[in-house]
C-alpha cells in the first residue's frame, strides 16, 4: 500500500483517459459506477483488472471481487459491514473504508482495512454528500489517528490539495480532477507534484 495518487473511474471511463491518467501518476484505481448492474460492472472490472498495470478496486460489490480479478474492495461505513468483507475476501485482498471523523479512521485498523478514505474535504459534484466538507481541518484532526494510509477524498483538485498536504496528506483520492481534465496526464503530474511538495 504505497500507492499515493487514487483514481475513482466510473462504467464509461474511456480507457485512454485512464491510461494516461497512470502515466502521469495514478497509481491505484476504483472502479465505482451505482448504475451499472452487475454484469456489466463485472464486464467492466475484468477488463480493467486484465489491463491495468496498478492494482484495480471495486466499490462496494464484494460478491463480485473474486470474479472481477480486482485486487481489492471498497466499502462505505454504510455498505456491507467490512469485518463481513473481509471474512469472505480472506487476508489477501486489498480493503478499504471510507471514514469521516478521528473516530472512524482510529477505528479502522481494528475492523479489517488496509488503507481509508477520509472526507468530504471540499464539496463534489461526484457523489451526494450526507456530511460536510472540512477540508484541512478534518485532515489536521484523523491524519495521525491512525497508521493506516489515508487518502482524503471529495472535491480535491491540483489547487486544493496544498492546502491539505500543509495539513499532513501524503496522498489524494479524486476523481474530476482527473477525469474532467482536458489533459488528464498532466493533471495526475499536478496532483503529484502537490503530493511530492514535502
Ligand atoms: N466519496 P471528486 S467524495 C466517491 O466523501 C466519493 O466519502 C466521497 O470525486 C466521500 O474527486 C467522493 O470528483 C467523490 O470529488 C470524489
Amino acid at each position: 500500500m504505497d500507492a499515493k495518487l487514487y483514481l475513482i473511474v466510473g462504467g464509461t471511463t474511456p480507457r485512454a483517459t485512464i491510461d494516461a491518467a497512470v502515466a502521469g501518476g495514478v497509481d491505484l484505481v476504483q472502479l465505482r459506477d451505482k448504475r451499472l448492474d452487475d454484469d456489466a460492472f463485472l464486464a467492466r472490472a475484468q477488463e480493467l483488472a486484465r489491463h491495468l498495470d496498478v492494482p484495480l478496486v471495486l466499490n462496494d460489490r464484494w460478491h463480485l471481487f473474486e470474479e472481477s480479478g480486482a485486487d481489492g474492495v471498497h466499502v462505505g461505513q454504510d455498505d456491507a459491514p467490512i469485518e463481513q468483507v473481509r471474512r469472505a475476501l480472506g487476508p489477501g485482498a486489498l480493503l478499504g473504508l471510507s471514514t469521516h471523523d478521528r473516530a472512524e479512521a482510529l477505528a479502522a485498523r481494528a475492523r479489517g482495512a488496509d488503507y481509508i478514505g477520509l472526507g468530504p474535504m471540499y464539496p463534489t459534484e461526484t457523489k451526494a454528500l450526507t456530511y460536510e466538507p472540512r477540508g484541512a481541518a478534518l485532515v489536521r484532526e484523523a491524519i495521525d489517528a491512525t497508521d493506516l494510509p489515508v487518502f482524503p477524498i471529495g472535491g480535491i483538485d491540483a489547487e486544493r490539495l496544498p492546502a491539505l498536504v500543509e495539513a499532513g496528506a501524503r496522498r489524494a483520492c479524486v476523481s474530476r480532477a482527473i477525469l474532467g481534465a482536458d489533459d488528464p496526464q498532466a493533471a495526475a503530474e499536478a496532483l503529484r507534484r502537490a503530493l511530492t511538495r514535502f
